[in-house]
């Protein structure tokens, strides 16, 4: 009979998880014992708890199973809702495991005490108060079961410390049956008929496919049936970017031209993707509420299906499952489809041109960028902060798989520097580069001390501009001259990045730039700061380009 903090930990490791990522408290002693001497599961102790869950978050992304941060309760909790809310938007399996006040104290205001069911309630998929150790085991059974179906999300396990220490004779359970939906065979054939008689089809694929053979399939399924694909916002890593077939991503504002383009579409397939109001550039494409194309939704999860567009194929079940039972058409693509796919690719191909800049206030981040996509290992993992440095990487750097990206579609600051960390401790054979703002930096860069503890040789590309460019631009458009809580003083960035253990170089100029892929090749961890140009992304300036 062992405790209820043993029974989570088995259970975890039951189900695959082999590493948890924590800061520790006083509310969760019980749990952290039971992960004592443990071989089978990692504990990363981390400095903040955002960290924390930017790192789950990124582990989840990178094995396809849950992400487990540990947080004490009160305080610990409040810094970690940053991942919870990431973990919603950016449909993540993620467990965040809360220690909470003794059961005796529970709702009495007491000491570091918070309703998580309340404060959690409009972001997690499931927030559960455990208060009987005896149904820890069928909890974590629905904690798993809850995060990883339909679309993926956070769950809120809150666990009061006396029932962590409290005895328990129930056992852990591993993995149960998965749930599989598969498509009506009658909606399989329509499907295959709308797929062999449309004149200019096009598939908008998202995170349903970012796991474990996902990439392959589709890559597969478009080529077999000589599908053009866009991707749903920040998922770039989920085909070649360079294949005939792919037509882009469904960014924050994709240009005009470009949405002429695919207005022109007569069917849309959307395989694994949620339409939000970026995939469909503020509820404009396709046609609201009745689409101009006809609409094929796949998703596994209903509720993301019908919810704004009207679809004339709905099926709520797995886009690889879909794709299977498509099988192969019944004739070989006979190039009807080039002029589409053309079309598709120009409009892809001019915005993914590295632009030039006349500035000489420092580097247009856009050519650090270039270089580095251009010098891109094949099996790089490269994580994103939020601001401006980071718009680039999402259109001119060539992703292929097995590259990853790891880049937060909830835009939040303060991802990229865990990301790479736990991408670093996942994949330690892997380059993997984080590219980070000076505003985003001085958010979770504390986190490079895990990088430190383990030694793990991870790149950073710190955009310093002394600002949060992002919003400042956005200030000079709407509020001309009239700068005001935007623009900041930095510390000496190049100390910061040796106290942790980096070998660091400043480029200031684009002549110095040149010496960036020997620098990123490098055996050890690297820490570059880009003395970055300002000039490159206001508004003036690029009105004037
Ligand atoms: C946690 C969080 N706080 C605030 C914002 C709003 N925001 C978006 S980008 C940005 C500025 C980012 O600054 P920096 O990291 O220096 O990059 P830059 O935009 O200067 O390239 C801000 C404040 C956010 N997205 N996330």
């Amino acid at each position: 009979m062992g405790t209820a903090g043993e029974l989570i930990v088995d259970s975890l490791v039951a189900n695959g998880i082999d590493r948890v990522f924590c800061v520790p408290g006083e509310s969760y002693l019980g749990l952290l014992d039971a992960l004592y001497g443990r071989a089978d599961i990692d504990t990363a102790v981390c400095r903040h708890e955002a960290g924390a869950g930017f790192m789950a978050i990124a582990d989840a992304r990178l094995t396809g199973r849950p992400g487990v941060a540990c947080v004490s309760r009160g305080p610990g909790a409040s810094n970690a809702a940053i991942a919870v809310h990431t973990a919603q938007q950016d449909e993540v399996p993620f467990i965040l495991v809360i220690g909470q006040v003794p059961v005796r104290n529970v709702r009495r205001d007491s000491f570091q005490e918070i309703d998580y069911r309340q404060m959690y309630g409009a972001i997690a998929k499931w927030c559960a108060e455990v208060t009987d150790p005896a149904r820890m085991a069928e909890t974590m059974l629905r904690a798993i079961q809850t995060v990883t179906t339909g679309t993926p999300g956070p769950v809120v396990l809150v666990v009061p410390e006396d029932v962590l220490t409290a005895r328990t004779d129930a056992t852990p359970v591993g993995p149960q049956a998965a749930i599989r939906a598969a498509a009506a065979p009658a909606d399989i054939a329509t499907l295959r008929g709308w797929l062999e008689t449309a004149a200019r089809p096009l598939v908008l694929c998202g995170r349903s496919l970012d796991r474990p053979g996902g990439r392959e399939a589709l890559r597969d399924f478009l080529e077999q049936w000589d599908l053009p694909a866009v991707v749903s916002f920040r998922s770039q890593d989920l085909l070649p970017n360079a294949h005939r077939l792919y037509a882009g991503d469904m960014g924050l504002a994709n240009p005009p031209g470009q949405m002429a383009v695919l207005r022109r579409a007569d069917l849309l397939l959307v395989l694994g993707a949620r339409i939000t109001d970026i995939t469909s550039q503020g509820y404009t494409y396709p046609d609201l509420v009745r689409p101009q194309m006809r609409l094929a939704h796949v998703h596994p999860d209903p509720s993301a299906i019908g919810t704004h567009f009207a679809a004339d194929l709905a099926m709520a079940c797995d886009p690889q499952q879909v794709m299977a039972a498509l099988g192969v058409p019944a004739r070989q693509p006979d190039g009807a489809r080039d002029k589409w796919i053309d079309a598709l690719g120009a409009e892809r191909r001019k915005i993914a041109t590295p632009r030039r800049f006349d500035v000489d206030d420092g580097v247009p981040f856009e050519d650090v960028v270039a270089l580095v996509g251009q010098n891109l290992p094949p099996d790089a993992i490269v994580t994103v902060d939020a601001g401006t440095f980071g718009v680039p990487v999402y259109r001119v750097i060539p992703f292929a798989p097995p590259q990853r990206l790891l880049a937060p579609i909830v835009g939040a600051m303060g991802f990229g520097i865990p990301a790479a960390v736990a991408a670093g401790l996942r994949e330690p054979a892997r380059p993997v580069i984080c590219f980070v703002g000076d505003g985003g930096f001085l958010m979770t860069g504390n986190e490079l001390a895990v990088a430190m503890e383990r030694k793990l040789p991870i790149k950073v590309i710190l955009s310093e501009n002394r600002g949060y460019a992002s919003i400042f631009i956005q200030q000079e458009r709407e509020y001309p001259g009239r700068t005001v809580g935007t623009m900041f003083a930095n510390p000496d960035f190049a100390l910061i990045g040796r106290a942790f253990g980096f070998e660091v170089t400043r480029i200031k100029s684009c002549r110095d730039l040149a010496d960036l892929p020997r620098i990123l090749a490098k055996d050890g961890p690297q820490f570059v700061i880009i003395e970055t140009s300002l000039d490159a992304v206001r508004p003036r300036r690029k009105e004037a380009l």
